[in-house]
């Protein structure tokens, strides 16, 4: 068979990936005209590009390579379990030692009361078993009515059709009939975008309240579940305000229905603590991981789940599951992760270290003509870009431009740094060190500088009337 090697000129494997590979989220008809970044190496917060670039890669891949790139012991763990047991599944009354271990592993991670785990392949899939654990929970419970699942505009919880229903993304409920029926969406909690002229405090507890609002409408014996991320990620690394969470925790008790925390960007350190439920201190009936659970060296995810609904869940016999759910090569792969984010400490590095260091530099953007808001936990942050601070003003230009403009700026500048409208987020590696950080900060402060300028040339730092 051929191989494709590293060998090949880049205009020649662009061509090759414009002729054949369709991308995620991606104008296919755009990008082959451009041709994509081929990515052909990669050690600790470094990639490689076939054209000899080295690239600060602020966002860990796709937030998830928590540990960084390029740890043998993890190439080292997955040929170890090729070679004793490639492959086998978990149906039918079967198990291996790499799914009891890493299921014991995670619920010696997790808060108290958390002792059992679901697996499944990605976030989108465990968030697909959480959409049927909860509404089979009700019903084994004597209250199959109970099946509407609240969640939040502009959440992101994965792309399946169930997922992909669950999230909030209207760009993608336009594609493909979603969202699904009896799934509910209120409001987030944004404050810098949707605050208007409310303090945050107020703000938080309004977005709170539209949860319990939502529960008295659809009518609380039809509510099975709450599902959101500690701190919303894709939509653009949202910190809610102060008394969002306490809030909702109290309504979500009041109402006694279960609460699903999406941890699958927070878990794992990013918030300097293991899980984000801790960081915001919630206490969640069932936790989606994903990405950080094997720092994304093989593809795993799964629910992990108190042991109040485990316990009704293993009283009937839930007809769900993946042929890769615990799949030993990947839970072998996990496990090491996990050992090395806990022999190395790198959990508490981010709550006493990197992150405190991380945080002083990334705030002090925000003296940026172009940034009205900088924002970051643990090592997750975002920087609201605004033509004018006073008024936290949108640009007249739509979403999305002027983020695009400074995505570019720092691709240019060989940092990897996303933008969600005219939002630039960041979630690097959590083994970045403090002279990394240092190199970060200065790259993505010229790429605002160079932003700035071409915004000014071509006349975008204009504010957005409202209609
Ligand atoms: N939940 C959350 C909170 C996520 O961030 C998923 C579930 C789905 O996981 P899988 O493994 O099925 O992708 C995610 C994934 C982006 C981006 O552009 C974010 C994700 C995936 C792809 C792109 O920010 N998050």
């Amino acid at each position: 068979m051929a191989m494709i090697s590293n060998q090949l000129p880049t205009d020649e494997l662009q061509a090759l990936d414009a002729a054949h590979h369709m991308h995620p989220f991606t104008h296919g008809g755009e990008l082959a005209q451009k041709g994509a970044r081929v990515i052909t190496r990669a050690d600790g917060v470094w990639l490689n590009d076939s054209d000899g670039n080295r690239i600060l890669d602020a966002m860990a891949g796709l937030w998830c390579v928590n540990i960084g790139y390029g740890r043998s012991e993890l190439a080292q763990a997955a040929a170890r379990q090729m070679e004793e047991l490639p492959y086998y599944n978990t149906f039918f009354q079967t198990t291996h030692v790499p799914a009891i271990a890493l299921s014991q592993k995670l619920a010696e991670l997790a808060p108290d009361g958390f002792n059992q785990v679901f697996f499944a392949g990605s976030g989108s899939e465990a968030n697909d078993t959480n959409l049927r654990m909860v509404r089979t929970y009700w019903a084994a419970k004597g209250q199959p009515e109970r099946n509407v699942v609240i969640s939040r505009w502009n959440a992101y919880h994965g792309s399946s059709v169930g997922s992909g229903s669950l999230g909030g993304m209207k760009g993608m409920h336009m594609q493909g009939g979603l969202p699904i029926p009896d799934i509910h969406h209120i409001d987030q909690p944004d404050w810098w975008s949707e605050g208007g002229d409310m303090t945050p405090e107020a703000f938080g507890l309004e977005r709170a309240r539209q949860l319990e609002t939502a529960i008295k409408e659809l009518g609380p014996e039809r509510v099975a579940a709450f599902i959101a991320e500690p701190i919303q990620g894709a939509g653009g690394v949202i910190i809610p305000p102060d008394s969002y969470w306490p809030e909702v925790q109290r309504i979500v008790d009041k109402y006694g229905i279960l609460l699903i925390a999406d941890e699958v960007i927070c878990g794992f350190g990013r918030t300097g603590n293991w899980f984000g439920s801790q960081t915001v201190n919630i206490r969640p009936h069932i936790m989606t991981v994903a990405k950080g659970l094997s720092s994304g060296y093989q593809p795993i995810g799964g629910s992990i789940v108190c042991d109040e609904v485990a316990e009704v869940i293993n009283s009937v016999e839930f007809n769900h599951g993946y042929t890769y759910s615990g799949h030993p090569v990947a839970c072998a792969v996990a496990l090491e992760n996990l050992r090395i984010l806990e022999d190395e400490q790198i959990v508490q590095r981010v709550a006493t270290e990197t992150g405190p260091y991380l945080k002083e530099k990334f705030e002090a953007l925000a003296d940026h003509p172009l940034v009205g808001e900088a924002r970051i936990v643990g090592l997750m942050g975002s920087l609201a870009l605004t033509p004018d601070k006073k008024t936290r003003a949108a640009f007249e230009a739509d979403a999305g431009t002027v983020g695009f403009i400074c995505r570019e700026r720092c691709f240019a500048n060989n940092l990897v740094m996303r933008h969600v409208g005219d939002r630039m987020i960041i979630s690097p590696p959590l083994v970045i060190s403090k002279d990394e950080i240092d190199i970060l900060i200065e790259r993505a402060r010229k790429s605002l500088d160079e932003c700035l300028e071409r915004l000014k040339a071509d006349g975008l730092m204009k504010t957005r009337v409202a209609s």
